[in-house]
């Protein structure tokens, strides 16, 4: 007996799934036609329909037992985002944790849907507001985050009284499965939750585009590449309804003079190839004070060196392989076209074959030396390549952090209070996330995770990113024997 029903009808065919690991194949999934994925949101309505009367707090208990049920197959379900993503363990738990920890703070939450009492103008009158269910909210994943992303959504709306729909990336279809059945299981701990809470539906593109146009869908967060979010966010729009949108980054991190070049050192490394640089928050450009390239540059090649490349599953190793052959294709070309307008490549950049598993794309992570206006800077290429380019002056190196059209992350390496203050000001960084002596990846999930401009604007997970998720009222109350109106209106009958 379970709560859920899970779509997977084959009335669109099935795709096959292979691991990044070695290419061998794990298995094929069941596609949602257009119709599944209709009676997927006429189920989720009738779920919502029930959920949003169900106190918060009682709310916030089903999704305690969600994260009770994680906890108990944390090894597990990291395994898993190692064999479909290519993961190393370490950070494939880390990520199960990042789900467990946003169930903690959806818990705590659940009892803190706080909305304001605001004063009236108007004797014997009360004003408040109160923030409400939403309704369905649609989910659609990237295959670099095959769980967290969508608990970050998913918790947060199930506390918030609301259903959730999600289709995830085509690359990672069983890290959805595993999710839906650990909500199965706490459904099952639970009781009482209504069929369709929790709904996947697997499909390619036009199943995004059949959730971003369905007006049952009051929001839609995506998460992904930026012509996906400009897509999601103009179908969307067209109807007035919400998007949240955590799209491209393409982050700095500016060392100083006075930067303590051990702490950048190690910052720099893990944030550039760490899950082998396919982080929204991966470190992409670093910007250099002159006078520190020549140091840092020696220590990072030397690290770089030493790198571990393999096997994700094998303890020591530290960069896994990339996703699939095009994004090893589209590492390669951007090395080209850095070099072709005058870069240098410093480190890395080759295919590594020995002492791999055959069938993996296990690429050397790589540092280009690049004037920081040649044209390939200001792209994202979902893997692990560095830029390197220097400065002079503190206001250039905030310019060149600023200088692109991604606003996910950011970081300062100095030991100069007032560089680091600058950095943080309205006229400093103009990311969603500007950190000081910390890499530009790796967050934590109690602070609101987004950025601006072509990362979309959204945010998710912590802060109060929560009111995304919820519909605001504002009431007044009369309790009063008169019926004065606002702004000394007079409207005597
Ligand atoms: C993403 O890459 O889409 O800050 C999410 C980080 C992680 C989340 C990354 N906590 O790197």
């Amino acid at each position: 007996m379970t709560n859920f029903t899970l779509v997977k009808l084959g009335a669109d065919g099935t795709f096959g799934v292979t691991s990044p690991i070695d290419g061998e194949y794990i298995g094929s999934v069941d596609r949602a036609s257009a119709a599944d994925i209709d009676a997927a949101i006429a189920q989720s309505e009738r779920a919502f329909e029930e959920w949003r009367t169900v106190p918060a707090p009682r709310r916030g208990e089903f999704v305690r037992v969600i994260a009770e049920v994680a906890r108990e197959h944390k090894e597990e379900l990291g395994a898993l985002i190692s064999l479909e993503n290519g993961k190393i363990t370490s950070e494939a738990l880390g990520e199960v944790q990042e789900w467990i920890d946003v169930c903690d703070f959806a818990v705590g939450l659940s009892r803190q849907l706080y909305g304001l009492t605001i004063a009236s103008e108007r004797p014997d009158h009360r004003m408040m507001e109160q923030w409400h269910p939403l309704g369905p909210v649609g989910v659609i994943t990237a295959f670099n985050f095959p769980m967290a992303v969508w608990a970050w959504n998913a918790m947060l709306a199930f506390v918030c009284g609301n259903s959730v729909i999600w289709k995830p990336s085509e690359k990672t279809p069983f890290c959805a499965l595993a999710c839906q059945r650990v909500v199965e299981l706490a459904a099952e701990r639970f009781g009482g939750v209504p069929d369709g809470l929790s709904a996947v539906v697997m499909g390619a593109r036009p199943a995004g585009e059949q959730l971003a146009a369905d007006p049952r869908l009051p929001l839609v967060s995506a998460t992904g590449s930026v012509p996906m979010g400009r897509a999601v966010a103009k179908t969307v729009a067209g109807r007035l309804g919400r998007c949240l949108l955590e799209l491209g980054g393409n982050n700095a991190v500016i060392v100083t003079p006075s930067a303590d070049l051990d702490l950048a050192l190690r910052g720099i490394v893990f944030s550039a190839v760490g899950t082998a640089g396919q982080r929204c928050t991966s470190l992409r450009r670093l910007i250099v004070h002159e006078s520190k390239m020549r140091d840092l540059v020696d220590r990072l090649t030397r690290a770089y060196g030493s790198l571990a490349v393999g096997d994700p599953r094998e303890p020591g190793t530290l960069v896994g392989p990339l996703i699939d052959e095009d994004a090893g294709a589209a590492m390669l070309s951007a090395i080209e076209a850095a070099i072709a307008s005058g870069g240098e490549l410093l480190v890395g950049g080759v295919r590594v074959v020995e002492g791999v598993p055959a069938g993996g794309v296990y690429m050397q992570p790589a540092i280009v030396k690049i004037d920081h206006s040649s044209p390939i800077v200001r792209e994202e290429t979902f893997a692990p390549l560095l830029y390197v380019s220097t400065y002079w002056d503190f206001d250039e190196a905030i310019a060149m952090n600023n200088a692109v059209p991604q606003g996910l992350s950011s970081a300062i390496f100095t030991e100069d209070m007032r560089e680091a203050e600058r950095f943080l000001s309205a006229a400093g960084s103009d990311c969603g996330i500007a950190n000081v002596n910390i890499g530009t990846s790796g967050a934590e999930i109690g602070g609101a995770f987004g950025g601006e401009k072509d990362t979309g604007g959204g945010r998710e997970s912590g802060s109060d990113s929560w009111k995304s998720y919820m519909r605001r009222t504002t009431n007044t109350v009369n309790y009063g024997n008169s019926l004065p109106l606002a702004q000394g209106v007079k409207f005597d009958t």
